[in-house]
């Protein structure tokens, strides 16, 4: 495998969080540190029960298996293994190995002297599982409110929580994840094209006078200029990607967890109640 000068340059020894010297190597392409061991502890842990529960039944099927929590009756308890506690330590093992890999994605970050941008944005995309498996959890009282780990019962999970809180389309905070997951899918399919568009310039005359040449950034900005009369700038359209990113991310959760008892149990429909009512009054 090639290994780049700059590479060569930059995988400096430091910068690690805990342990020193102690884990500070490469393993091939890929840095280790005190949190490549424990990313790798957990992961493999995890993995192994996972198949453990696949193994006590009752099938095999890949679209049916399914690592559920305990019933609800548990409580914030901890349930036997076969009924639940096996979900508890999955879950334990997952967050362990997201942590874990998001704190290795620091050391890098200290050792290369750039910005924690990337850990931060991993951080959202945790916070956004765990507050579906530990916070809601947590507020409502047992851990059997977590989401079961199968490919077709965590969509039924999904399911059974949005219409149990009468239709999940009429949560704000629903609609406002939804909006930036849309626009962030949409920036992107905009930058990706306009780049794209800039780096594989016309062929057309190339036929007759040698290979196009890769357009600048002022092309792209042109571009924008010329059609919607502005351009938000080669840096600016990375701020905006990652702040509809992270936005997406942090609404999501935050529309999970409102939808729990001690918060919000109704239903979302009637949640707009007084508005209606408002409305109904004007109409007279
Ligand atoms: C841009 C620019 C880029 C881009 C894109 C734009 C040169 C290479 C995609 C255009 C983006 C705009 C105008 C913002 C659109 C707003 C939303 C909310 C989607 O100007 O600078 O750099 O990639």
């Amino acid at each position: 495998m090639a290994m780049l000068s700059f590479e060569r340059k930059y995988r400096v020894r430091g910068g690690t969080l805990i342990g020193g010297d102690l884990f500070d190597f490469w393993v091939g392409p890929f840095y280790v540190g005190f949190f490549g061991i424990t990313t790798a502890f957990f992961a493999a842990l995890g993995t192994v029960l996972i198949v453990y529960g696949a193994a006590l039944g009752p099938t095999w099927n890949i679209w049916l298996i399914s690592i559920n929590p305990p019933p609800i009756e548990y409580g914030l308890g901890l349930a036997p293994l076969a009924e639940g506690g096996l979900w508890q330590v999955i879950t334990i093992c997952a967050v362990g190995a997201f942590v874990s890999w998001m704190l290795r994605e620091v050391e890098i970050c200290r050792k290369l002297g750039i910005g924690y941008h990337v850990p931060f944005a991993f951080g959202v995309a945790i916070f956004a599982y765990v507050t579906l498996v530990v916070f809601r959890p947590l507020l409502l009282g047992a851990w059997g409110h977590g989401f079961p780990y199968g490919i077709m019962s965590h969509l039924q999970w999904v399911w059974d929580t949005g219409y149990q809180y009468g239709n999940f389309h009429y949560n704000p905070a629903h609609m406002i994840a939804i909006t930036f997951f849309f626009t962030t899918t949409f920036a992107l399919a905009l930058h990706g094209g306009l780049v794209l568009s800039a780096v594989n310039p016309r062929n057309a005359q190339s036929f007759r006078s040698g290979p196009a040449e890769v357009k600048t950034p002022e092309h792209e900005d042109t571009y924008f200029r010329d059609t919607i009369g502005y351009s938000i700038g080669t840096l600016g359209i990375h701020r905006l990607g990652l702040f509809l990113a992270l936005n997406a991310g942090f609404w999501s959760a935050v529309c999970i967890f409102i939808s729990a008892g001690p918060i919000y149990g109704g239903s979302w429909i009637e949640w707009w109640e007084p508005l209606r009512n408002l409305s109904l009054r004007w109409a007279g």
